[in-house]
């Protein structure tokens, strides 16, 4: 028995801890995909130029899209992902590259 505790500290209801829903907003994948014509180094270029990675890291994020086809180069809330798709799909078309980015909600 629990005699010397009060009620509200035996009952189940108040002992059952509830998870707290911490709201946060939702989080966006920025894809890079590959294609058979964007010159490898206007590709490296172009994470170092907008994702502010390393040179080794670019071509490493670089081969990891021509190997596999596609790769998440980084997560942003939706205002830069969406900022991020879009310089770079200005800066490939004055390039005349074929390159695309795109964005993707993160379960
Ligand atoms: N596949 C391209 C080539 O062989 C290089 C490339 C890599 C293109 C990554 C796009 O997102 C890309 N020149």
């Amino acid at each position: 028995m629990a005699a010397d505790k009060p009620d509200d500290e035996t009952d189940a209801s108040v002992i059952t801890k509830t998870k707290p829903k911490t709201q946060r907003p939702p989080m966006y994948k920025v894809l890079l995909l590959n294609d058979d014509y964007t010159p490898m180094e206007f590709v490296v270029h172009v994470l170092e130029r907008f994702f502010g990675v390393s040179h080794s890291q670019a071509v490493e994020i670089m081969l990891t899209v021509h190997k596999k086809g596609v790769a998440v180069v980084g997560v942003f809330s939706y205002e830069i992902a969406e900022t991020k798709v879009a310089q770079v799909m200005d800066f490939a078309r004055r390039n005349q590259h074929p390159l695309q980015c795109t964005m993707e909600k993160e379960d």
